[in-house]
């Protein structure tokens, strides 16, 4: 039996050595001390041995599996370290190569078109109000002085989604749930931006999505020079103190009188070329004194409160910011157009 637990010692010792996975090592350890391990399968013989031989084998069976064990353990150990260098290695991260580009938006011009004229009008006391894109017609239209089949209210122009229920085609329907919500008590000093629909034929200076701000101050006593003294500062802030302004009749049906606002072409100095059409001026927006029927409307008495109104398509002063021909560029989000702004 003494010669058999030696035999077994140098047979595992072999095996330990040859084994090169952890499961490998595993299946030696259950060959040899696992419950039905061969070298447990020689201790439970020592029953039938004498009773002066049973210390002697049982001390060498105890050797035996004390060192078999220990050299598993040994094994294991530099098995699991072998292991983990090679998950290192696999692993492991070139920091010298050279990073991947990361390519940052934005901000979209016509974002940054609004928010500078935002700027200028809260730098002089307005509020920004913000409304539903989907619009009632009683909104965008009947509250706005175009009663139905007025002929104003070009039905071809309008995007319809059920014959009450459409996309807004000016950001105005804003103003007069506004005005609602101040129940008749002034002052409302306003402006809203947003994207509108109308159903144009593409081309490069329309666009059947676009962006507008429109304006709205309602108080006791506003008058035409109080539209005119906005303007002024307006017009100072956002283009330049050289810029000269004029307003020129025109007609909305919301307000009345109405006027159109121009400034000083900037490119000729009033001479004349190509941007201003030989006129030496360029149109901005239009605007008006709110029709009393609309002040009615949003909730407001006319014999009590007045007030002005102004609105301006936001692609039109991004064009003439940065000299872009054509509006289409605004929406084809071609990114070759698009980073050129990423700066602003
Ligand atoms: C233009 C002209 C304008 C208005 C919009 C307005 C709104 C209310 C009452 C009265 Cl609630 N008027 N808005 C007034 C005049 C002109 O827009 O050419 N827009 C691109």
């Amino acid at each position: 039996m003494l010669d058999r637990l030696q035999e077994l010692h140098d047979e595992a010792m072999v095996r330990v050595a040859e084994a090169s996975t952890l499961q490998e090592l595993n299946d030696v350890r259950v060959a040899y001390l696992g419950k039905k391990g061969a070298i447990t399968e020689v201790m439970k013989g020592m029953g039938k041995l004498t009773p002066e031989e049973r210390p002697i084998v049982g001390e060498k069976a105890n050797v035996v599996r004390q060192s078999v064990g220990r050299l598993i353990e040994e094994k294991e150990q530099t098995l699991q370290e072998a292991a983990i260098r090679e998950q290192l290695n696999k692993e492991s991260i070139d920091v010298t190569l050279p990073g991947r580009d990361v390519q940052a938006g934005g901000r979209h011009p016509l974002t940054s078109v609004v928010e500078t004229i935002e700027d200028v009008f809260i730098g002089m006391g307005f509020q920004v109000a913000e409304g539903p894109e989907v619009e009632t017609d009683y909104y965008n239209f009947e509250s706005l002085n175009l009663p139905k089949h007025h002929p104003a209210r070009d039905m071809q122009d309008t995007f319809f989604i059920t014959p009450e229920l459409l996309l807004r085609t000016q950001t105005s329907p804003v103003q007069t749930r506004t005005m609602e919500k101040h129940e008749g008590k002034g002052p409302v000093k306003i402006i809203c931006p947003g994207k509108v629909y109308r159903r144009d034929e593409d081309d490069a200076t329309h666009s059947h999505q676009f962006m507008q701000i429109e304006g709205l101050v309602v108080g006791e006593g506003i008058r035409m020079s109080d539209l005119k003294g906005i303007f002024e500062k307006f017009v100072a802030n956002y283009f330049g103190p050289e810029r000269k302004i004029r307003l020129r009749p025109s007609f909305f049906p919301f307000t009345e009188p109405s006027a159109e606002l121009d400034i000083s072409c900037a490119i000729c100095h009033g001479e004349g070329c190509r941007t201003c059409k030989q006129t030496g001026w360029i149109e901005v927006l239009g605007s008006g004194m709110v029709h009393p029927n609309v002040l009615r409307m949003g909730g407001f008495d006319p014999e009590k409160y007045s007030g002005f109104a102004f609105g301006m398509g936001v692609e039109r002063f991004a064009m003439l910011k940065y000299g872009i021909d054509d509006i289409r560029h605004f929406y084809t989000n071609d990114t070759r157009f698009l980073s050129q702004f990423t700066q602003e």
